[in-house]
């Protein structure tokens, strides 16, 4: 249970049966209304999809060279970010340091769920089999332009990148690679490993980067492994993000404000919680939805 502040009048347990009935006329009177004002729908993730096209490049993407350019057909579809004379080891799709973007900044106040990516490997001088895409997060130490003193956090996925059609039997073609972001974990979740470049002892936390992201980068293969420099062929499209808007406590519809159509559902919900794992009218987690929610809902009006 929440402390009240003070200059709350807080009814007290015995007059609980005398508040429901005020509060169901509320309920009575908005369902009359309602017609007019129906409640937005659950969820209303937002995802920001670079496509490339008209030129298009939200993030100045890169393959790291500077020899990218948009191929005006063959993407996923249409226009796709392509470099033909990459040299690297591991070819890295990601977004320019240095260049604020819809992409990068805070994680956990953007409340980022997921990024994502498409990828084409047209051609690779060897082969690349068994080679993960790793999604990195990564913060440039406050000096965009030194790419030695940056540190983040990586997590290595369970597709690996697209065969080459050339050595490998055939075209994989576009492959589609999306991943979580638990954006609003406040300790390094499970599956992602804290890297300096410099290889020097970890002196940040999760929190450090997932607040703070200069640079968002979709890595060919394990970084923590070497691989051998090869020549590629390499196309990238429709790098995105998703965000849900910030949950608001007593946002039960996820519309973004706490107003009567939360409170309508917080009054259907009065009482004992059925399932107390699945009772997002309760608040405060005691299992019951009652005054105590009402307050907290209350308190969060507008
Ligand atoms: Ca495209
Ligand atoms: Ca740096
Ligand atoms: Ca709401
Ligand atoms: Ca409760």
């Amino acid at each position: 249970m929440t402390a009240p502040k003070p200059n709350h009048v807080i009814a007290p347990p015995s007059a609980l049966p005398g508040i429901k009935p005020r509060f169901a006329l509320i309920a009575a009177t908005v369902m009359l209304l309602s017609p007019l004002a129906m409640p937005q729908a659950l969820g209303g993730g937002e995802t920001f999809v670079e496509t490339f096209d008209n030129g298009s490049n939200v993030g100045q993407w890169t393959w790291g060279t500077g020899n990218q350019f948009i191929n005006p057909i063959n993407g996923n579809p249409g226009p796709y970010l392509r470099d033909n004379t990459l040299q690297s080891c591991c070819p890295a799709a990601t977004t320019s340091f240095n260049v604020d973007s819809v992409y990068v900044g805070n994680y956990r106040e953007m409340n980022v769920t997921s990024v994502g990516i498409d990828l084409v490997t047209n051609f690779a001088s060897s082969g690349v089999d068994g080679r993960p895409l790793t999604l990195m997060l990564i913060n440039d130490n406050g000096t965009p332009f030194n790419f030695a003193d940056d540190w983040g956090a990586y997590y290595i996925g369970p597709v690996n990148i697209p065969f080459p059609g050339v050595l490998s039997g055939g075209p994989q073609g576009w492959t589609s690679y999306d991943f979580q972001v638990p954006s609003q974990s406040d300790s390094t979740p499970e599956g992602w490993v804290l890297f300096r470049f410099d290889g020097e002892p970890i002196d940040f936390t999760w929190n450090d980067i997932i607040t703070d992201v200069s640079v968002l980068r979709f890595n060919y293969g394990d970084p923590s492994m070497i691989f051998p420099f090869l020549g590629w062929d390499v196309g990238m499209d429709n790098p995105r993000i998703t965000t849900e808007p910030t949950a608001t406590p007593g946002d039960l519809n996820g519309d973004g404000v706490v107003n009567v159509f939360d409170l309508l559902i917080l009054l259907e919900d009065w009482g004992e919680c059925g399932d107390p794992d699945d009772c997002p009218a309760d608040l405060n987690d005691d299992g019951t939805v009652n005054v105590f929610d009402l307050l907290i809902l209350l308190e969060n009006w507008g």
